[in-house]
């Protein structure tokens, strides 16, 4: 049985192994998108450590819930609370986008025990997640598809068509969950392509929308909870307020940190940061 966090101190310190183990793994492969991954600590730890009906021993009950990492080029952060969640060995992050492994740079679900979507081309998982939401209803099942984007993903006009199929298909068992970090690849997400207020838009396409401090465990999980308790035909949408490259003082809030490189400098460093927060190799 997964271990279930029940207070904020616990999902915290468990959004920290999250974060120091995606570190470590993204050093093993000699870098990845660090920014991101760190962004979505918390949200992975309030998913798999509280709110999420998914654990390793019922894989194949279809009444579960899934998730659909949509920005999947964040998969390290996904990988890591999975294999903390005991999906699979945590030594196997190490093995990170090494070829002939089971942990690619982005996710594959024909790859890696626990993930339920293939992603990685920014906007498609906003669909699969979608057409997933609509199979549930379709086959009278439960559960409900966490859907993972990041707010430069927005810029994808494939996100919008999901929304308005979503609204049209009354996908109440769907939650979009927006990494509202600020940062796309080469910027700042207002420099490039505005996308204003992203609870209202969501709002207007038929969503029912609220944005948190996404590092808030406790405001992340009373969000999810009260979007999981609102079955009234409208889809999902939590925005989460969130600091790219999070919880590093290396990355946290700099700019240029999308993709980098992880030395051995580096890694040591992390390794002392995260000792002081009681959280290495554990
Ligand atoms: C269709 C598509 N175009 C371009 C890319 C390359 N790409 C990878 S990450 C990224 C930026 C994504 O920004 P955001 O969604 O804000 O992600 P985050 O900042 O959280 O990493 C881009 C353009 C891609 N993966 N898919």
């Amino acid at each position: 049985m997964v271990t279930r966090y029940e207070n904020s101190d616990q999902l915290q310190h468990f959004a920290d192994r999250i974060r120091f183990h995606a570190i470590k793994a993204m050093h093993a492969s000699k870098g990845g998108h660090v920014g991101g991954v760190l962004s979505l600590c918390e949200l992975m730890a309030v998913l798999y450590g509280t709110v999420m009906n998914c654990d390793p021993e019922n894989r194949e009950d279809p009444d579960r819930d899934k998730v659909v990492l949509s920005k999947g080029h964040c998969g390290p952060a996904l990988y890591s609370a999975l294999a903390l969640s005991g999906f699979f060995p945590k030594e196997e992050l190490l093995t990170l986008n090494q070829n002939g492994g089971h942990l690619p740079s982005h996710c594959d679900m024909n790859k890696t025990p626990g993930i339920d979507m293939t992603t990685g081309s920014l906007g498609q998982g906003a669909s699969t997640a979608a057409g997933m939401a609509l199979g549930k209803k379709m086959l009278g099942r439960g559960g409900n598809i966490f859907l993972i984007l990041g707010d430069g993903e927005l810029n994808e006009g494939q996100v919008w068509e999901m929304a308005m199929f979503a609204k049209q298909h009354r996908l109440d068992n769907l939650i979009a969950c927006v990494d509202w970090n600020h940062q796309q690849l080469d910027g700042y997400t207002a420099d490039i392509c505005d996308m204003g207020n992203i609870e209202a838009i969501f709002a207007a396409f038929g969503f029912e929308a609220v944005t948190v401090n996404g590092h808030d465990v406790k405001a992340v999980e009373t969000a999810i909870r009260s979007a999981l308790s609102a079955k009234n035909g409208k889809p999902k949408c939590i925005v989460l307020d969130t600091v790219k490259g999070k919880g590093w003082s290396l990355t946290e809030g700099r700019t240029g940190i999308h993709h980098i490189a992880i030395t051995d400098e580096m890694m040591a460093e992390a390794e002392q940061e995260f000792a002081e927060k009681g959280v290495v190799n554990k």
